[in-house]
Order: structure tokens, then C-alpha cells, then sequence
């Protein structure tokens, strides 16, 4: 179980000395290593690295979603018009794989004003990066298999190339093996109650997949059997959620249906409804990755910003 972090951590956290650490280099380095890693893969797998977008009309409502605990989200106005701080490319991501290359990942920065309430659990954020992706024609399956690859690879190197980093950092990381076991939310809800996704990453050795979990308008679900086919990847030890993606919906009806469902403007995803009215939307899958929680587990830290140079920590503006 990890434990939370206490203030007095969090405080030295925020100051710009810790940059002097040789821990705060470690963890850098082998970040860097990590994302060399993950980017050849998909680079090698004909994947087009697409740069992000952060200033948009349309953005991910993250809603509904049990997960999230949003305190604010950023509307600015530019040339005259009202536009969002980026809380995921999920719509940018379909319209892309839709028209352009079929195969895309985005290094995303994400803003979500996380509630003050999560500073110190340790995996919370307000700014974050996604390694983000979506493939057309995809299947559930088709991710599984790409993602499990792309974190083994990346531990499997760590592991034979930074040696002297992980001894610094105390982390003894273990390799994983793959597949990793794949639960449904109600199985794992039924056994542990509400904080399922605590329990399982506690008790768990390897990371594990978690499917059909009800969400937000875009991740497929099936109307007649009602089952979402979404999934989480939860890593173990106590470090949580590190991954969220999904089939996705591409019928104009289906998705009219679900914006009417979660109360949500038809106006914010004009241009995903014109596609799939004229039936150009194509079904996808796609997933992100969380890159700081991802990093945070390799080095074995007890909070996430421990990951970052500037941490971006709910509740906590620091100077730079
Ligand atoms: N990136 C996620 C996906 O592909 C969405 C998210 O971050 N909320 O499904």
C-alpha cells in the first residue's frame, strides 16, 4: 500500500534545489531512456508522431468518468472566440485517423485542475504528459498487445542499461510478464468493493488489465449487452491507474444518443458528429499513457512529482 505523501515532503518537493539531486537527474535520465524506447517502437511500427495541440474548441469532457475529480477547467478567449485548455486529444485523435495517416501517437500535454483534496496522494496532477495514441480499425486486443510490448520493452531496457540509476533511486524493478491478466470492473467491484482499483494494484505482482468500465461518450459500448469494450491498465504495488483507452464509437446515432446521456453540447464535437454523419468517422482504438506515472513506478517514488522538474502538483503554484 502506498502511503500518502505528508506536507513537509511536498513542500521540499516544489523547491527548484531538488533540480541539484542526483536523484531528480536519475529519474531524468531514465525517463529519457523510456520515452527513446517507447517512440522506436511505434516509429519502427509505421506510427506518424504527430506534435500536440493545447488551445482547442473541442477537448475530452472527462465526464462521466468515476476517476476524475476536475475543481476547475480553463476557458480563455482568443481572437474573439471561446477555446479550452487541453484536457485529452481523444477528439483531435479520431478526426486525425480518420482523414490522415491510420496510425498516430501524440507526446500530450494534458491540463485537468485536479481537486486540491488529491495533493498528496502521490499519482494526481495538474499537468501532465500522455503518450497518446489511436490506430484505425483497431481492436481492444490489438492494444493490449501493443502496450504490454511498449512497457516491457521499456523496463527490459532500464533494467539492462541503467544499473547505476536504479541503485541510486533504491529500485529494485521487476521485469513483467505478458499477457497481463485481464478483469472486468463489476468482477473486481463485487470482490473489493469501491476501491477496487487500490486493492488489485496492491495485491498485484505485473500489471493488469481492467475492461467495461462506463464512461465517457467516445469508448464503444454495446447497447444490447450494455458492455463497454474500454480498459484501464493498473500498474502494481500500490501505484494505480496508468493507462485509459478504448474501441471507439463511430455511428452518428449511437453517439447523439450518448451526448444526450451525459448532458453534453453538441456544438463542443461538431466536427467528430459532421464525420460520422457522412459516415467518414472510422472505428478506432487508442489508448495514453500517462508518462509521469509511468516514470514514477519505474523509479519507485512515493509522489509523482517527484517526476517532474517543475512540479505540477494539485493545490500548489509554484514559482516557475
Ligand atoms: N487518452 C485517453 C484515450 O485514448 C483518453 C483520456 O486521456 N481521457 O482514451
Amino acid at each position: 500500500m502506498k502511503s500518502q505523501t505528508s506536507l513537509y515532503e511536498i513542500s521540499s518537493l516544489t523547491s527548484v534545489m531538488r533540480i541539484r539531486d542526483s536523484k531528480t537527474s536519475a529519474v531524468l535520465k531514465i525517463q529519457s531512456r523510456v520515452l527513446k524506447t517507447m517512440t522506436d517502437i511505434l516509429l519502427a511500427k509505421g506510427f506518424q508522431w504527430v506534435l500536440p495541440v493545447i488551445l482547442a474548441k473541442s477537448t475530452d469532457p472527462l465526464w462521466p468518468d468515476p476517476g476524475y475529480s476536475i475543481e476547475d477547467r480553463i476557458e480563455v478567449e482568443i481572437y474573439g472566440t471561446r477555446v479550452k485548455t487541453m484536457q485529452s486529444m481523444i477528439v483531435h485523435k479520431r478526426i486525425l485517423v480518420s482523414l490522415g495517416p491510420e496510425k498516430i501517437f501524440i507526446l500530450s500535454p494534458n491540463i485537468r485542475i485536479e481537486s486540491r483534496k488529491r495533493m498528496t496522494t502521490g499519482k494526481h496532477l495538474y499537468e501532465f504528459t500522455q503518450l497518446d495514441l489511436e490506430v484505425a480499425y483497431a481492436k481492444m486486443k490489438d492494444m493490449f498487445t501493443l502496450f504490454e510490448e511498449l512497457v516491457k520493452e521499456s523496463i527490459e531496457d532500464v533494467r539492462r542499461e541503467m544499473h547505476p540509476e536504479l541503485e541510486l533511486l533504491s529500485r529494485d524493478l521487476r521485469i513483467p510478464t505478458v499477457p497481463f491478466k485481464v478483469y472486468k470492473r463489476a468482477e473486481l467491484e463485487k470482490e473489493y468493493g469501491e476501491d477496487w482499483e487500490e486493492e488489485i494494484s496492491n495485491i498485484s505482482k505485473d500489471p493488469v488489465w481492467v475492461t467495461d468500465i462506463p464512461r465517457q461518450f467516445y469508448d464503444f459500448q454495446d447497447f444490447e449487452t450494455g458492455e463497454w469494450r474500454n480498459y484501464d491498465l493498473i500498474l502494481p504495488e500500490g501505484y494505480g491507474e496508468v493507462l485509459s483507452g478504448a474501441e471507439r464509437e463511430y455511428e452518428y446515432e449511437k453517439i447523439l444518443k450518448k451526448l444526450e446521456r451525459d448532458g453534453l453540447r453538441r456544438d463542443d464535437y461538431k466536427l467528430l458528429l459532421d464525420l460520422a454523419e457522412k459516415k467518414l468517422l472510422k472505428p478506432s482504438a487508442g489508448a495514453g499513457i500517462g508518462v509521469e506515472r509511468f516514470i514514477r513506478y519505474i523509479c519507485g517514488l512515493k509522489h509523482i512529482g517527484e517526476v517532474q522538474p517543475f512540479p505540477r502538483i494539485p493545490g500548489l503554484v509554484p514559482e516557475l
